[in-house]
């Protein structure tokens, strides 16, 4: 049942102020309802003589999150924001905004069409449409840049990120900011504009800030993105749009933006990425666990392992004000790993994507211990040590020793067996894997692995713990890879045969990248190391996950690493290297040669296209078999995995909502053309084969 407009928007009169006060769970979404409410009560206060201004206020301490991104793609009733705007802009009497929480892609939008702006401390305001492939559909692009100028704009619209209140008043986006109650702070700040009188600023007839630009600045911006922005729509479009507002006339710019933002709605971007929006956020759910079931409070975190891994987790935690504790074996190993870690901050901070403050907070709140009994008080460990079984064995059960009951035992390890690591502890209820990413710092992906012996509540505060910490957590179950490098082994095993049969190491990540991909198989690889990938494809025929005697099976790997060339930090691998610049190599390329004719296979020209649909169906049917068998929870979570851990391009949604845009029948039908030419490594996965036949997408 739609909620009532009456009740989506209070109305109450203070000191002679209106205050509509905005409360449309859960964030005070733009949605209809919302929208006829606050034309409703923006007509009574216009009209109530016992207004002199009025004040707009979010309930729950936020003000609006945007439009409603639920109403995507749906025929739109009910009052058009652009509406509430023009109303607002005209009302004669100061309309303010009071920001509390967050103002948000449309919310700030609407704050842009109030006279005056007035926000908590604590607020944050943003545009950030541009990760739902979209641009401030709304006025954004126009008021923000005639409010604060086309750098700032463009700055805050392209980052979509969040300002925080001090910052957004320097900048000039809000007009005063309140430590106390920001609702009565609002309404003293109308009270104080009413006795000054009017007329009332309104932002969009503003022109001091968009007068005498340089048009190379916004030429400059579209050369500069170019490689980064290709396949994508809305980067380009917001540029057009804020220079658009530094050269048309206000409502020549707002129809500018109009018809930008509809190019961008129209894009299947937008799609793309409005389901991953949903998609990480249904990640963080677990099935089938008790909601009575609750998350333990983690406030220290115990990190052991001071290398690159252990040290960029830490770096994580400390960043959201967690207390770390960081474990070596030497003190020679923490200082090393310390100063790994500074270096990495002070790098942020030249950046500027920190500041020195935040820096010296959070290594405030790191401490170094070389003895165990260090983490007798810590909520949870987290060891990124060597990834061997004997060793992981040997560090759960010192955490044994000296863990308080309950502590969360968490290992990072990337392929080991969780089950096997949690049986060498009292407690291996309390055991889950936390796969980071490198360099864990940054990467947002963390795979939360469950073994059969981890308890509900372990797994639950692992996956809260993951949101908690910024990082966007997958549930995937205790199988070799788990969830992403089960699938990277698939598809990368597809291009060594692409290059069996006549490819190169240079076509297949070419062609990826094309596709999108910042980077290709191989070249990822040369730059991690070939002893890495070495490493990996021993175990792998070790475990008899690969045979090297089979007919697929290609020693490419083993006959460059033989030769020397272990990948960029040799000068050589797939690659040959100048400093940092690959290039195709002839020596590899006449391996190739060779090893295909040992295989008596002769070489052909591939297609481009071949290679994208063989390598992305090869994603998509593994991920199928990780869904059904439970390793993922749903299929949605692999495309969460693939964009925010392997490099695959959000704008097209990841690997199974790309292959539902193809249409799942048509994927069967090319997997079963695959299985015919190639055998069993292309048997369909059972879900495939429903969900092909059926013509439906992945859900049924
Ligand atoms: N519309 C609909 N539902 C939304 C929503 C939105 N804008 N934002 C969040 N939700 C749902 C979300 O799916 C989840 O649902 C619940 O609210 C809690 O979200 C014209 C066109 C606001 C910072 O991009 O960034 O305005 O899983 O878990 O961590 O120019 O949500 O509980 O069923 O994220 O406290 C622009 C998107 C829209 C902001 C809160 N605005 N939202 O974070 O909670 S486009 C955005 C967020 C637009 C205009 C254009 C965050 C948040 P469920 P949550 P949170």
């Amino acid at each position: 049942m739609t909620m009532k407009p009456e009740d989506a928007v209070r109305y109450e009169v203070r000191d002679r102020v209106a205050v509509l006060t905005i409360d449309f769970p859960p964030v005070n979404a733009l949605g209809e309802p919302m929208r006829r409410g606050l034309m409703a009560r923006f007509d009574q206060a216009q009209a109530d003589p016992a207004a002199d201004a009025m004040v707009i206020v979010g309930a729950n301490d936020k003000f609006i999150a945007g439009a409603d991104i639920r109403e995507f793609g749906l025929p739109k009733s009910g009052p058009m924001q652009s509406e509430i705007q023009a109303k607002m802009e005209k009302a004669d009497k100061p309309v303010v905004v009071a920001i509390d929480g967050y103002a948000l892609g449309g919310g700030f939008e609407v704050a842009l069409a109030a006279h005056y702006r007035v926000a908590a401390s604590r607020a944050k305001v943003g545009l950030p449409e541009v990760n739902l492939g979209l641009l401030p559909g709304a006025g954004g692009t126009q008021r923000a840049t005639r409010l604060a100028g086309p750098a700032v704009a463009l700055a805050m619209i392209l980052g979509g990120n969040q300002i925080p209140a001090a910052k957004a008043l320097q900048l000039g986006l809000v007009d005063a900011v309140a430590e106390g109650d920001v609702t009565e702070a609002a309404i003293a700040f109308a009270r104080q504009k009413v006795a000054e009188g009017g007329p009332w600023p309104v932002v969009i007839e503003r022109t001091d800030k968009v007068t005498g630009i340089d048009p190379q600045f916004f030429a400059d911006m579209r050369a500069k993105n170019a490689a980064k922005w290709k396949g994508m729509v809305a980067p380009f479009k917001i540029v057009d749009c804020v220079e658009a507002a530094t050269r048309l006339e206000a409502r020549e710019g707002l129809v500018f933006e109009k018809e930008a933002f509809k190019a961008c709605n129209d894009a299947p971007s937008r799609a793309a990425q409005v389901h991953l929006f949903f998609a990480e956020r249904a990640a963080a759910k677990v099935e089938g666990v008790s909601p009575e079931i609750k998350p333990k409070k983690i406030r220290s975190v115990g990190v052991i392992g001071a290398g690159t891994m252990g040290g960029g987790i830490t770096m994580c935690l400390a960043n959201a004000g967690l207390v770390v504790k960081l474990l070596d074996s030497s003190q020679a190993a923490i200082d090393a790993g310390l100063a790994r870690v500074k270096d990495n901050y002070q790098t942020s901070v030249a950046r500027g994507s920190t500041s020195q403050d935040k820096v010296d907070a959070a290594l405030g709140r790191i401490e170094t211990v070389l003895d165990y009994a260090g983490f007798a008080d810590v909520d949870m460990i987290i060891e990124a040590v060597f990834e061997n079984m004997d060793v992981k064995h040997e560090v759960f059960r010192k955490i044994d020793a000296v863990a308080k009951p309950g502590a969360v035992r968490a290992s990072n390890t990337s392929a080991l067996d969780i089950d096997q690591v949690a049986r060498a502890t009292k407690r291996p209820q309390d055991v889950i894997g936390m796969h980071f990413f490198s360099p864990a710092n940054v990467m947002k992906l963390v795979e939360v692995v469950r073994g059969d012996l981890a308890s509900p509540e372990t797994i639950v505060t692992a996956m809260a713990f993951g949101k908690q910490i910024g990082k966007v957590p997958v549930l995937a179950g205790n199988c070799p890879g788990f969830i992403g490098n089960r699938i990277l082994a698939r598809y990368g095993a597809e291009g060594d045969v692409l290059m069996l049969e006549g490819s190169t190491p240079w076509q297949v990540d070419d062609a990826l990248k094309e596709f999108g991909f910042p980077m290709g198989i191989y070249l990822m690889r040369d730059m991690a190391g070939l002893d890495v990938s070495l490493g990996v494809r021993r175990n792998a025929i070790e475990t008899g996950a690969v045979d090297p005697d089979a007919p697929d099976f290609v020693p490419l790997l083993e006959r460059i690493c033989e030769a020397g060339r272990l990948g960029q930090k040799t000068g050589a691998g797939f690659y040959k290297y100048d400093g940092r610049k690959a290039s195709p190599d002839p020596e590899v390329a006449e391996m190739l040669t060779r090893i295909s004719a040992e295989k008596g296979v002769t070489r052909r020209e591939i297609a481009d296209e071949e290679i994208v649909w063989r390598v992305l169906l090869a994603m998509v049917n593994e991920g199928a078999k990780i869904v059904e068998e439970g390793i993922a929870q749903r299929a949605s979570d692999i495309d969460v995995t693939y964009t925010f851990g392997y490099g695959f391009p959000k704008y097209r949604g990841g690997p199974m909502f790309w292959a539902e845009q193809q249409g799942l029948d048509k994927v069967l039908a090319k997997v079963r053309e695959y299985e015919a030419r190639y055998g069993a490594r292309w048997a369909p996965a059972k879900l495939l084969v429903e969900r092909g036949e059926a013509g439906t997408g992945w859900k049924g």
